[in-house]
């Protein structure tokens, strides 16, 4: 039994870990969120603490940590949209709250991991046989990804200067049950739902390499357990894709003519495309992706935003708003 601080535990993929943790073992889980527009606390299973609480808030955090086995630090400020319209929240917790969190695993020795994406890359052409690897450099394009580049560099220092024990993992793009309606695949599938016609960026050539948000979780559950120190691993599912062909497989999934979206505004800097080669993580550590089916997936997905409307139903309105202003 190890007792687990899971930051960001009432996000997307925070909440999704603290049920697979739950219920695959018998630890004890809290979570530090502070709720914000990002966070729900009706995501966060019920057999976990819930603190509310921000990881800037330094005496707090170093409570948490020093009752705490292993901390596991999924909470960020993570829509890149957002982070052009306003930087200042993704500085203070993305590089801030890492730095907090750092000093106190530093201070109580405890077992750290850092979860961070594949954009601290930059990103690729369309025709570039190259993917990214651990040995790719940093190049981050927009406000978001810089600040994760930043928070990643921050962790590898503390493990070189203080001993700090942490692992980092570099996730590609997720999907699920449980993901904020901001992003790109539940927008879509809740607009349908709405009676609203699906919104693509530009021409939709973007591609994004897309993985189940249980196979993100159960690859970081598999560093945790044999990952070596300092080391960080790419966690991806070889799952390509363009946004154009997303939405007409999401509108011919959800029963409308595969036409039937807009182009709206692109989005400004768009990386074109993120592909990862998880080769370190499948041979190293023996992980393995087990959603291999990615219209499965994502029919799967499209049940549960049916299933779950008063789940998102309260953040349509405002998250609709806000695109609006943006001609998005
Ligand atoms: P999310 O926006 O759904 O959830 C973030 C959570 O962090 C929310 O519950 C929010 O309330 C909480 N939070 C924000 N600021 C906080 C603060 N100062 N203190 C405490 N809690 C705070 O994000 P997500 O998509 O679940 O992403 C989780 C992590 O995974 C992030 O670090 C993100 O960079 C990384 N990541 C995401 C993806 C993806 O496709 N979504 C891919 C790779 C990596
Ligand atoms: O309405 C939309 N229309 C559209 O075409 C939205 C919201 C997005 N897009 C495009 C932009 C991207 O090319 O879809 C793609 C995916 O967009 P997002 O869901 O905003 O994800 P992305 O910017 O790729 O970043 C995601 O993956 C990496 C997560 O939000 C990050 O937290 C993670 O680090």
């Amino acid at each position: 039994m190890r007792r687990i601080l899971v930051t960001g535990g009432a996000g997307f993929i925070g909440a999704n870990f603290v049920r697979l943790v739950l219920d695959t073992s018998d630890d004890r889980v809290t979570v530090l969120d502070a709720l914000t527009y990002a966070g729900n606390r009706e995501s966060v299973d019920a057999r976990a603490k819930l603190v509310v609480g921000s990881i800037t808030d330094a005496a707090l955090v170093d409570q948490l940590v020093a009752e705490a086995d292993l901390v596991v630090h999924f909470a960020a400020e993570s829509h890149n949209d957002n982070s052009l319209n306003d930087p200042s929240p993704f500085i203070t917790t993305n590089l801030v709250g890492t730095y907090t969190l750092l000093e106190a695993v530093r201070r109580h020795g405890v077992r750290y991991h850092h979860i961070s994406t594949d954009e601290v890359y930059g990103d690729l052409e369309l025709d570039d046989p190259a993917r990214f690897t651990e040995a790719t450099p940093y190049n981050p394009s927009s406000p978001y990804s810089a600040s994760k580049a930043g928070s990643d560099l921050l962790v590898r220092a503390w493990v070189r200067s203080f001993g700090v024990q942490a692992t980092i993992s570099n996730c590609s793009n997720n999907y699920g049950p449980y993901q904020h309606i901001e992003k790109f695949i539940p927008r879509q599938i809740t607009n349908v739902l709405s009676g609203i016609r699906p919104k693509l960026y530009g021409a939709g050539a973007n591609v994004r390499d897309w993985i189940h948000v249980t196979d993100h979780n159960l690859a970081v559950l598999r560093i945790i357990e044999a990952g070596r120190i300092g080391e960080t691993y790419l966690i991806g599912a070889d799952g390509e894709q363009d946004n154009k062909s997303v939405v007409e497989l999401i509108l011919t999934l959800m029963g409308q003519s595969a036409d039937a979206y807009d182009h709206v505004t692109d989005r400004a800097g768009h990386d074109m495309r993120y592909a990862i080669d998880s080769t370190k993580l499948r041979e190293e550590l023996g992980w393995q992706p087990s959603y291999r089916d990615f219209e499965a997936g994502l029919a799967a997905t499209i049940d549960w935003y049916r299933a779950n409307e008063a789940w998102w139903r309260p953040l349509k309105a405002a998250t609709e708003a806000k695109y609006a202003k943006a001609g998005q």
